[in-house]
Order: structure tokens, then sequence, then C-alpha cells
């Protein structure tokens, strides 16, 4: 196995991909043979920065790699590596289209593993809340500096000296994605999947990164930035923060139905905001490709994803037609029916019939944003660009409507601070239960979830700051048959329409007791091809909400009984009493 070292703002990553221990006789022996011959098969290891340099040296007395690749970026390496693991048979290509691989993991290792993600801080308050007593914590998980240390000593010392097994690096018992924020390090060891192993996303943009923007007074979020021009040419930026799989990238690439709109997409996953000297909060996005759920992607709702996918794209746990192609649940029509189809557990001739998806539901590509053909002309502005509406949002199958927007700020951060949704194939927990996914940062939190909610208050006190307006969506609400009753994808436009018309002053909203939804007629429906049942999709329940108060109570006394901040607990009781009255 190979020890690459990138770096990426300020922080030296090494991913740590690892089998097993030596004793500590093999061990030291090994150690004192690698710092005599240590192979470097690319670069030049004197090029480094003398601390990189030291780093590396270190860890490859540790790791035992067979040899040493110092990453340079360019085209040729990036067909070197495909190909060095085409070899290895981790990569096969998709001869359907230009230089797109399949890789199949192992099936252990299929999806963001929450239990066994930590942060470790010598204070175990400065990375997860206290929950009352008796009660476990789902806010976050902490590990003492020497607990830490165990951790490293179980798991390094050797460990890139093992082959790969089953074509796929991974150690599912021994997996740790860690964080010590006090030396701006990650440890990712035990998983190749994409958000425990890509650690300049999750890891770092959002974990490490949320640390160093309360630090320095912005917002590193799990929002997908979309730039929204209406019919009159008039351009707006939005973020919008859904937990994993609830439709980030879908809205990020959206084909409006809606005449006259144009979309056109800044990121899809993760936003880095702060506010400029003229009061505007400016967002960058600080991806380079789009790491986006595979099932459910077809023409019909994602068709700029599609277009985006066709050359330069890893798939992960797909599966693959006869004809060099991909395929996966939502392709049905889209697929010739010539082929046959190889499921991704390589099922070589799969049928629907069988029961069990073609595709892992948690499958995903891999791809370059710049192909993206809706992507936004400032998409990699230094500057950011200005954002004028947030909206929080998840999957409720029941209660909550498509739309509501914050009487304010703090009511915003409120309705962040209680998000709800259906838990997804994006991480291991199983089933459809509704989940807490507070600013669906609950698995990116990268310090103590009440001091960030305070955070929050506190950009929204930032002197002159034009504070954007906040909005709750909801495209996931079900009829008593279970089926959806919004259509959804490209007709979203008509929310985002009622939003930016909102974000102009228009006098198009009435108050509900949990914010204000469109006025009758406000939604423009014109040229809706489904009939929607329009008064189900906004009914508010009394007893729903009056279940919803008292829940998040319970949830806010159960998680942060000393660590939420009374603004939003006077928030919830404000809540409760304009419920009591509906
Ligand atoms: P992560 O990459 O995990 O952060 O997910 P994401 O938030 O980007 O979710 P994504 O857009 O990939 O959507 C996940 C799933 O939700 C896909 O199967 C989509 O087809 C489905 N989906 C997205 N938008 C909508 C919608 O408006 N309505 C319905 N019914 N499904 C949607
Ligand atoms: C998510 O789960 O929110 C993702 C995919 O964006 S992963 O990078 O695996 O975290
Ligand atoms: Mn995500």
């Amino acid at each position: 196995m190979a020890l690459s070292i990138r770096c990426a703002t300020q922080t030296y990553i090494c991913r740590r991909l690892t089998h097993s221990m030596r004793t500590r006789q093999q061990k030291n022996c090994v150690i004192a043979n690698t710092i005599r011959c240590l192979s470097v098969v690319h670069g030049n290891i004197n090029t480094l920065a003398p601390k990189v340099k030291k780093f590396v040296e270190e860890n490859a007395a540790l790791f035992q790699p067979d040899h040493i690749h110092i990453c340079d970026g360019t085209e040729a390496e990036h067909t070197q590596l495909l190909s060095y693991m085409h070899k290895q048979g981790i990569l096969k290509p998709l001869t359907k289209y230009e230089n797109c691989w399949l890789s199949v993991t192992d099936p252990a290792d299929v999806a963001r593993v929450e239990s066994k993600t930590v942060i470790s801080t010598t204070e175990k308050r400065d990375s997860v809340p206290t929950p009352k007593e008796g009660v476990t914590g789902t806010l976050g998980r902490w590990l003492s500096p020497d607990d830490m240390e165990k951790a490293y000593q179980e798991r390094l010392p050797g460990c890139m000296k093992e082959p790969v097994i089953n074509n796929w690096p991974c150690n599912p018992e021994k997996t740790i994605i860690a964080h010590i924020p006090d030396r701006n390090e990650i440890l990712s060891y035990g998983s190749g999947y994409g958000g425990n192993s890509l650690l300049g996303k999750k890891c770092f943009a959002l974990r490490l990164g949320s640390i160093l923007a309360k630090k320095e007074g912005w917002l590193a979020e799990h929002m997908l930035i979309l730039g929204i021009t209406n019919p009159k040419g008039q351009k707006k930026y939005i973020a919008a923060a859904f937990p994993s799989a609830c439709g980030k990238t879908n809205l990020a690439m959206m084909n409006p139905t809606l005449p006259g709109y144009k979309m056109e997409c800044v990121g899809d996953d993760i936003a880095w905001m702060r506010f400029d000297d003229e009061g505007r909060l400016r967002a960058i996005n600080p991806e380079a490709g789009f790491f986006g759920v595979a099932p459910g992607t077809s023409m019909s709702t994602n068709p700029n994803a599609m277009l985006t996918i066709r050359k330069n794209t890893i798939f992960t746990n797909v599966a693959e037609t006869s004809d060099g192609g991909f395929f996966w649940e939502g392709l049905e029509k889209e697929t010739p029916n010539d082929v046959t189809i190889t499921s991704w557990l390589g099922d070589k001739n799969w049928k629907k019939e069988s029961g069990k998806p073609a595709a892992h539901p948690n499958s995903r590509f891999c791809t370059p944003a710049s192909q993206c053909p809706i992507i936004d002309p400032d998409w990699e502005s230094p500057k950011g660009v200005p954002i004028e509406a947030i909206l929080f949002g998840g999957r409720r199958p029941q209660g909550v409507p498509l739309v509501y927007e914050a009487f304010n700020w703090q009511h915003g951060v409120f309705i962040g601070a209680t998000m709800r949704s259906e838990a997804t194939a994006a991480a291991e927990h199983k089933g459809k239960v509704v989940m807490h996914d507070p600013f669906a940062m609950r698995p990116f939190f990268g310090y103590n979830a009440g001091q960030y909610m305070a955070h929050w208050l506190k950009i929204g006190r930032t002197p002159n700051a034009k504070l954007p307006k906040i909005y709750h969506v909801n495209w996931f609400r079900k009829n008593t048959e279970g089926k959806f009753i919004w259509p959804g994808f490209g007709e979203n436009s008509r929310v985002l329409d009622w939003i930016f018309r909102r974000v102009d002053g228009e006098d198009c909203a009435r108050k509900t007791p949990i914010g204000l939804v469109p006025q009758n007629d406000a939604l423009n429906l014109d040229g809706l091809k489904e009939s929607v049942d329009m008064d189900e999709l906004f009914r508010l329940p009394t007893d729903f909400w009056q279940n919803e108060v008292n829940e998040i109570k319970t949830y806010f006394d159960n998680q942060l009984p000393n660590d939420l901040p009374d603004e939003i607990a006077s928030e919830l009781n404000a809540l409760k009493e304009r419920v009591a009255k509906m």
C-alpha cells in the first residue's frame, strides 16, 4: 500500500488505511529499516517543507508502506493512479463512457459510520454537549486524548504492510474517523468509503472547518449553494441545508419547470460563509466536485447531474450493464432492454424480481463540478456569492408543510436547531425513523452543538449585517396511501419563486403558529401537470404540532440540559404558546 500526502488549506492530511499491528519487536526493526530506505516512487521528498518532510518520514517509519508517492495534482498523475488502481482490481472501466470507472467496495464499507466518528479534545464539553444523567448523547462522540493515543497505537504501527483484501482496503471492525482539533489532525482508519476517507470533505471542510469558523466568526455548513435568475433577469443566491440524501444535489442542479427561471449551481454539499465589508453574507463552495447519491438520479429527475457524469467520473457500488454502462434504481426507463445487469453485489443476471436493489441505496458518483452544464460562472470566485435566503429542510412524511418562513433570524436559528428527518442510507442507521438532525449537521459538528447554536445566534448580531431570510422546506410529505403529495425536483422551482419574491419584499405571506406560509394563490402553480392537494400539503394538524413541541422539549432536555442557548429555549416556549392556541 502507498502513503500519499497532500496539502489542504493549512492541514496536512494523511489517510491511514490499515489492517493489523506488528509486535513491538518486529515494529522497531521495521522502523529502523524504513528510515534507511524510504522508497519514494513519485516526487522528491527533499522539496517538501521541513515540517511536512518530517511528518512523512516519521509516519512512513510507523506505517511501513511499500513506497511513498508525493502528490503533484497533475493530470498525468491522475491517469497513473487510475491505472494503478485498475491493475489492483480496485477500479474497472465503464467502457460505454469516457474515462468512467466503477469501484465496488466491501459490503461492510458502504456509508459513513457515525458510531465510529470521534472528536478528541482535552475537555469533553468542548466536543459534545453533556446529556442528562443516564441518557446517551447523540450529538457527536468524544474520545479522551489517552484513548485517542491508544487508538493510534492499536492501529498504526505497520498498518500499510498488509495487502489489500477483497480488492478493497478496509477494516470495518477497527474503523475510526478521528479528529484532533488541537493538532489540526485527522486520522481515518479502516474505511475507503467516501465521507470516511475523502478527508477534505466532511472531516476537514465541516468538522475541523466548523471549529475554525467559530474561532474566526464565519460559518462552515452542510449546504448547497444555488443561483436563481427570475424571468425579469434578476439574480439571487440561496444556500440550503438538508440532511444526507435529502435533496441537496437535486436542488443544486434543478431544472426549473416554472417558465423563465434559470438555475445555476455553485455547490451541492458544503458552504463556507462570512459577511463581507458591505454586510452581505458571501458563500464559497470548498469542493472541486460532487459526490452524489446515484439511485433516483435520472434524466427525468436530475438531467444536469446525468449530463455531468458521462465522463471522468468514478462510480461506487452502482450496478453495471452488459454494454459497459451504469445502472441503478430510477434508470429503468433509460436503460436499453437488451442488456443484462450485474448488481453491485456481483449477481450477473440481476432481475428486479429478486427483490434486492441492483445498486446499493447509498451508491454514488464522484465527478468534477466543472462538468456540470449549469455550473455558475462565479462558482470558483474567491469572494463568494451573496446569500439572500437560507433554507432548512428534511424528510418529514407528516405534519410539516411544503414551505414556511421564519419570523426573524433567531426564530430561523430555532428552526435549524429543531430540524428532524427520516434516516437514509447515507449512514449506518437502520429503517426510516425520524431523527433529530440540527442544521443537517448532527454527523458533522466539530464542537459542542449547543455552542454551535450560540455561534449562529451571534452571527445574527454581526453589526451592519444584511441577514438572509430563513425558511423551512419539505418536499417529502406523504398522503394516507404513503405517496409523496408534492412532485418535487424541478417543481420545487415554484417554492423558490415564492422565496425569491419574499426576499424582494412582496407581501405574499400569511402568519401561522409555526411561521409564514404562502397566502392563498401566492404559490405559482401555472402549468403544474399533476393535481396536488394543496390543502393537505399546507395543513397544520394541531395534535401533530403539540406532539412536535413535546418531542423537541424532550430532546433538548435529554441532549442539551446545560448547553442549550436561552434564546432557543425561549423560542420553544413561544412556539408552544402559539401551538396551544391552534
Ligand atoms: P448527500 O450527498 O448525502 O448530502 O445527499 P443530498 O442531500 O445531496 O441528496 P440528493 O439530492 O442526492 O437526494 C437524495 C435522494 O432524494 C435521491 O434519491 C433523490 O432522487 C431524492 N430526492 C431529491 N429531491 C427530491 C424531491 O424533490 N422529491 C423527492 N420525492 N425525492 C427527492
Ligand atoms: C453525506 O452523507 O452527507 C454526503 C456523502 O455528502 S459523504 O461524503 O459520504 O458523507
Ligand atoms: Mn452531504
